[in-house]
């Protein structure tokens, strides 16, 4: 008895996330396939179908796919040959700076725009050193980072530039993906993302022979059976992962725009709320609204962003603070010259500030009402 009135209130909970999933029977169709053909890994056939597939969706030339977004992100660095230092964002996903310590590489923070919450370009040129080989620089939210900016200043320096696209599944810029910018850009397809594979990733890259060499490389470097080129990992998507990923595909167009109503009756019931400040859509940019951050200033509102957090826990709401702590602050970092408070106060700022709040394609309505009439109290 007691366990069934646990799995009441459990049910009770809504979360920041809860996984998109297509109609069971259409990825039974194929389990039965993969039961009869045998083909667990190891590039199947759903691998290269759903690797073709992706691409053409998201309106880029070469892709590879990967068991995870992290895996990704530290083959992406392996890719280009990284050493030495990288300048990073510490308002991310631990992955993202993990996967420069993964590799050896030296982080080095620079703060963030207040506007948009990605890597301010100008802290980023005045942080190059001759140390320095690349900007790893993150879609944060799914908003794009200054593209050409970037761009000019990896050109003027040398610099090589990778984007972690993890949040920007489809997002697009006048039509052109964002995964188009860059030497690559990594994806995440996560439980908790707005395309999922249950676990997965890929690196988007601009020509055949880096692909040919993520393709090695994510595969312990084997180029046929007896050659290994150089020391791989095992970072292969599977033919679950790639099936889903299959079925996933004819979906993701109506995730998205169920997304994008949510976080417009979000901006309705929360605009003009002193004290409370979210991110509003920019021209020519196809969002994919990953997330729906609010900041919360505590002078104005009267109350602290941790206050609001555990308000709406009371009810049953479970928001997160993403990103917070800042990377910059885990133990591993938080010695570095770079990783001081002063050094990104914006950042600071803004992981002090952030909760965010439930967004998923069958968020209830009234739900979205009851987190407005909370945070209107
Ligand atoms: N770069 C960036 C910028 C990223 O944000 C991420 C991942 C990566 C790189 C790395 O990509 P992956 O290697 O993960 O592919 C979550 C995710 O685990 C992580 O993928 C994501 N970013 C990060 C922002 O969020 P947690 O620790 O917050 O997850 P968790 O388990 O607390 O999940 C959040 C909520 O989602 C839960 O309260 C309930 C719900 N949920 C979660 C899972 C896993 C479900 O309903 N079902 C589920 O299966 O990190």
């Amino acid at each position: 008895m007691k366990w069934f009135y646990f799995y009441v209130i459990m049910d009770k909970r809504i979360f920041v996330t809860r996984p998109a999933l297509p109609p069971l029977e259409e990825f039974t169709v194929y389990l039965e396939e993969i039961w009869s053909n045998r083909i667990l890994t190891n590039k199947g056939p759903f691998h290269q179908q759903f690797e073709k597939e992706l691409a053409k969706y998201l309106g880029v030339e070469y892709l590879s796919v990967f068991s995870n977004g992290t895996l990704a992100l530290v083959t992406a660095l392996q890719a280009l040959r990284i050493k030495g230092e990288v300048i990073t964002t510490p308002f991310s996903f631990a992955a993202t700076t993990h996967s420069l310590w993964w590799n050896n590489i030296k982080p080095v923070f620079a703060d963030i725009e207040p506007d948009c919450f990605n890597l301010d370009p100008d802290k980023v040129e005045a942080a190059i050193t001759p140390e320095t080989t690349a900007i790893l620089a993150v879609h944060v939210y799914g908003n794009p980072c200054d593209l050409d900016r970037f761009q000019q200043i990896a050109d003027t320096y040398g610099l090589r530039l990778i984007y972690d696209a993890a949040h920007a599944f489809g997002v697009k810029i006048n039509g052109n993906s964002v995964l188009n910018f860059g030497d690559l850009s990594i994806l995440s397809f996560h439980a908790t993302k707005v395309f999922n594979t249950f676990e997965g990733g890929a690196i988007v890259c601009q020509d055949e022979k880096t692909k040919k060499r993520i393709d090695f490389l994510k595969n312990f470097g084997f180029a046929n059976e007896t050659t290994v080129i150089e020391p791989g990992i095992n970072a292969k998507m599977n033919e679950f992962q790639s099936a889903l990923g299959l079925v996933q595909l004819k979906y993701v167009d109506e995730y998205i725009a169920k997304r994008k109503t949510i976080a417009g009756s979000y901006r309705e019931q929360l605009g003009g709320i002193a004290g409370i400040r979210f991110l509003e859509d920019i021209d020519g940019v196809d969002h994919c609204y990953t997330y729906f951050p609010i900041l919360i200033d505590a002078r104005e509102y009267g109350k602290s962003r941790d206050t609001v957090y555990e308000n709406l826990k009371e009810h049953n709401i479970y928001g997160r603070r993403y990103f917070y702590p800042l990377i910059s602050q885990f133990p591993t970092y938080r010695s570095l010259p770079s990783a001081s408070k002063e050094n990104l106060p914006m950042a600071e700022m803004v992981a002090g500030q952030v909760i965010c709040l439930p967004l998923y394609p069958d968020l209830e309505t009234d739900k979205i009402r009851q987190i407005g009439e909370i945070l209107k109290q």
